[in-house]
């Protein structure tokens, strides 16, 4: 017997697949692909700090594999790029299929003449509640980043505060009470610059700066926290359960994810909601966290997670167990990423928030966005597909130059996750 092959339509066929890479303001990589028909898609496959080998991965492994394919064929794509590999999973490998997923849904839907969200099923909801960044080196300081974040029209804020005794930490703002959190922890150097970690000094000055904000900000305010991976399962549970009363959206990666049972433990102690998965590239590593109930919201995104077709399957796993999404949105995703991700947000049910944290001019110059914020929600457009472009130009003014997430250190000079 044989199956009668459908035409392969020619107008669809790729053309060409060009990685490039810029820095505007900070590093990115972008895959554009364009179609015989003259189409343009465009994916995100930035790796803060790894840029490079997510280029050479595409460019000297993916590249060669996408012309003459139909750009139609998406989970044929995805499935040839994951099992074709042999090599599995892992950030460069799953930011890379990203990259060519991305590119292909923006090419469908531009195609179609539709924003990608229709693709994905529609509109579940009018905007996508987004939250913002709020950091202060001390209470006052903290106090008026909230405010100003607030005034940027931010319903719900991630707060993150000095510690005594601890010289460099993360989320904290240099000059946080200008307006605008402008903090990047990828420091343009040739080597990682390092910071310092003091955990007790942390679980100790913490909880009483969740008290000040909540006693001034009053019940209503959704506050966010981000212990960035710093705690054992017995420490997360510790901190947990201090700041209960000041009623958390979320406490974030509390402790890493790669001992899904160490959940268990902070679990059994603390009913503060829990968020984990920014570092997490495959629905495999969130088998044991969902089905157990671990944790209530899946932090990746599109970008680090294979793409639209990678994270749904996240987002559909975590459905079935209650769990809601928070999809990863600082500023090392780029505009393409955070577009592709506002077309999903819009798109599913178990949306719960969207990190939003605001690129800089000098990116906007590089990429021009269609996305809408107001009312403290975000819409990613109307335009057919994406809705991004690519300035070639103004890229070109900004080389790409080699910036590094920092390396942590305890005193006695041990290195700690950071
Ligand atoms: O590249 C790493 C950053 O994106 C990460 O440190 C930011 O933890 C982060 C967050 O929650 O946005
Ligand atoms: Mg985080």
């Amino acid at each position: 017997m044989t199956l009668d092959q459908p035409a392969p339509s020619r107008g669809s066929t790729i053309r060409s697949a060009e990685v490039l890479v810029t820095g505007p303001g900070r590093n990115f990589v972008t895959l554009r692909v364009t179609t015989q028909d003259g189409v343009v898609g465009l994916g995100d496959a930035t790796l803060n700090g790894r840029e490079l080998a997510v280029a050479s991965y595409l460019q000297d492994h993916v590249v060669p594999m996408l012309i003459g394919r139909d750009a139609h064929r998406i989970e044929d794509t995805w499935q040839m790029l994951h099992r074709g590999a042999y090599w599995r999973r892992g950030p460069v490998t799953m930011c890379a299929i990203a990259a060519v997923d991305v590119a292909l849904w923006d090419i469908k839907a531009r195609i179609a003449g539709l924003p990608l969200y229709q693709l994905l099923g529609g509109a579940s909801r009018e905007g996508i509640m987004a939250y913002g960044h709020a950091s202060g080196r001390d209470l006052p300081e903290l106090m008026d980043s909230i405010r100003a974040q607030q005034a940027e029209g931010f319903r719900s804020i991630r707060v993150q505060t000095s510690v005594p005794g601890v010289d460099k930490i993360y989320g904290v703002s240099a000059a946080p009470s200008s307006g605008t959190y402008d903090y990047e922890p990828a420091q343009r150097a040739p080597l990682p610059v390092e910071e310092d970690w003091d955990t007790r000094a942390y679980l100790r000055h913490l909880p009483g700066v969740l008290e000040a904000v909540r006693n001034e900000f009053g019940p209503e305010l959704p506050l966010l926290h981000d212990a960035h991976h710093r705690l054992t399962p017995n420490e997360a549970a510790r901190l947990g359960r201090a700041v209960e009363p000041y009623d958390l959206f979320w406490l974030e990666d509390c402790t890493p994810a790669d001992n899904p049972e160490g959940l268990r433990l902070v679990r059994q102690h603390t009913t503060t909601p829990l968020a984990i998965g920014e570092v997490l590239t495959s629905v495999w590593d969130y088998r044991q966290l969902l089905s157990e109930q671990l944790i209530d919201y899946v932090r990746s995104s599109v970008t680090h997670a294979g793409g639209i077709t990678g994270l749904r399957r996240i987002v559909d796993l975590a459905a079935l167990h209650q769990v809601r999404t928070g999809f990863h949105g600082p500023t090392d995703v780029s505009p393409v990423g955070m577009a592709a991700a506002l077309h999903l947000d819009l798109a599913i049910h178990n949306l719960g928030i969207q990190e939003y944290m605001q690129h800089s001019a000098l990116t906007g110059e590089v990429f021009g966005q269609t996305f809408r914020w107001s009312g403290g929600l975000l819409h990613p457009g109307e335009e057919p597909g994406l809705g991004v472009t690519y300035d070639d130009d103004a890229a070109d003014r900004h080389p790409y130059s080699a910036a590094y997430l920092p390396l942590n250190r305890l005193k006695d000079g041990t290195i700690h996750d950071w």
